[in-house]
């Protein structure tokens, strides 16, 4: 015992990691596409660093800069920034000869040096691709509408543990082999019209992990260490509460948890580092993939919304379903994220409209719901109880001030803000950086 003991003197030396919170989330509120990638272009300007935490190359983030445009699939949107570093963490699923392709698309300045890897995340394979689509083909009109990048799949090996990791990749290349093997056969005998040129793939994945080794890191205490140094993290979570494993409309969902929590597994950062937590709200709300769809608009307004959205898959280019903003939906997204605050995205799509519907309850059985259903098959009965507000018909695109939006878009906004009590931050006007009214 040292003397200090003895003597009842205690020696302390307590460093408290997160007295302060400077890690920030950005995350989608509804299904996806609600503009997260601009979003987090906006705040990246600020941050040292700008992490991906869940999901893979099935996201699909847009930044345009200038006449510049990027889509972002596994690389965080903040890399556009040369001074921001960018962290690809260990919830994500990563295929390897997609990243570098996007990597090379990019062109971005020095990015292979400031991009940082867990060697603990994992490796989607081409044989989880084809088994995504075997997947989908297979179940006929139940079909989920998966992006058929293997995300799925892949999430699945982890889980059954014998997925391979980049710690796998960059270790003894044998062994590598040798559980690459097994996975496939562990694959084949589900699928035995799966084929896969097993010395092809290990050729290429022989020489894809020399050229991620320098890249690969254990972001665990990467991250810890900026925290100490008080850098400023971002994280871009990817696709969106309601597509989320655990809280979205089941099996309609993707494979990771895309709401807060998936910040803290999907990175290792405690979540009393985790400061604000930004939701991203499309003005209306549309959906790629399957399921139920409470205020859909399967009508020319919904076309509208399509063709002046532009809304398509950025990952897929499949047309997105549209609908109406539905504010039940976002109260039960916040309950899960306790949004800090909120950007309301492509506010000037609905610049043409002559009155716009926000879905604000759900009605099942004849009784008004006060919780979001588990199942979709319930999500599929519920009958929607609709406000109804006035339009602006006039452009907001020019606005850059709260201010210069007409009164009727002012009230749009204000009115999303009191229904679910969480300040509006910002409010997208534009594709472009530029064009977006910041909220004091
Ligand atoms: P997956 O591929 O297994 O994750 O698909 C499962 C469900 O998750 C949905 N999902 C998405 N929804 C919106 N946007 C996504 N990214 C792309 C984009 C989509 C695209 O930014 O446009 O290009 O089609 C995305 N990724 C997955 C998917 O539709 C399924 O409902
Ligand atoms: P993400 O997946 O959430 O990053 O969103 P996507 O990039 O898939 O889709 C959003 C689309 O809307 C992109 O094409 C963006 O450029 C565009 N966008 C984002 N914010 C706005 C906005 O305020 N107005 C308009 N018109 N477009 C926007
Ligand atoms: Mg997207």
């Amino acid at each position: 015992m040292s003397a200090h003991l003895e003597n009842g003197e205690l020696p302390r030396k307590i460093k408290r990691v997160g007295d302060h919170r400077p890690v920030n989330v950005v995350l989608g509120t509804q299904w996806g596409d609600e503009g997260k990638g601009k979003v987090v272009d906006m705040l990246a300007a600020d941050a040292d660093i700008c992490c991906r935490c869940q999901g893979g190359n099935n996201a699909g983030h847009s930044v345009h800069v200038q006449d510049k445009h990027y889509a972002f699939h596994l690389l965080p949107s903040g890399v556009i920034y040369p001074s921001c570093k960018g962290v690809i963490g260990n919830g994500v699923v990563i295929n390897l000869p997609d990243l570098f392709k996007e990597i090379e698309k990019n062109a971005l300045d020095n990015l292979e040096n400031r991009l940082v890897i867990s060697d603990r995340s994992h490796l989607v394979f081409d044989l989880h691709q084809l088994v995504d689509g075997m997947l989908e083909d297979g179940r006929g009109h139940k079909l989920i509408g998966t992006t058929k990048k293997g995300i799925g799949p892949a999430y699945a090996s982890k889980a059954t543990r014998n997925g391979l990791r980049i710690c796998d990749l960059l270790g003894d290349f044998v062994k590598f082999s040798e559980k690459f093997t097994h996975l496939v056969d562990h694959f084949k005998q589900m699928y035995p019209e799966l084929i896969v040129d097993i010395d092809s793939d290990l050729t290429l994945y022989k020489e894809l992990a020399e050229r991620v080794r320098p890249m690969a890191k254990d972001t665990v205490s990467y991250l810890h260490t900026a925290i100490l140094e008080n850098k400023r993290i971002l994280v871009e979570c990817a696709q969106s509460t309601i597509l989320d494993i655990d809280f979205g409309l089941y099996p309609y969902v993707t494979s990771s948890n895309c709401s807060v929590g998936g910040v803290c597994t999907g990175l290792g950062i405690p979540p009393h580092c985790v400061g604000e937590v930004y939701g991203v709200v499309k003005a209306y709300l549309t959906r790629v993939g399957s399921g139920g769809f409470p205020t859909e608009l399967n009508n020319e307004q919904g076309e509208l919304l399509q063709k002046r959205g532009g809304e398509f898959g950025v990952t897929t280019g499949r047309p997105r379903r549209c609908g109406w903003l539905d504010l039940a939906m976002l109260q039960y997204s916040n309950m899960i994220n306790g949004f800090t605050g909120l950007a309301v995205t492509k506010l000037d799509i609905l610049d043409v409209f002559e009155e716009i519907k926000v879905g604000v309850a759900y009605i099942l059985n004849g009784e008004k719901l006060n919780t979001f259903p588990a199942s979709d098959d319930d999500l599929r009965k519920v009958e929607v109880e609709y406000k109804t507000l006035p339009g602006w018909n006039t452009s907001t695109e020019h606005a850059r001030k709260f201010s210069d939006l007409p009164l009727n878009a002012q009230r749009y906004v204000r009115t999303i803000e009191s229904y679910i009590g969480v300040p509006v931050r910002w409010v997208g006007v534009g594709k472009d950086r530029d064009s977006i009214i910041s909220i004091p």
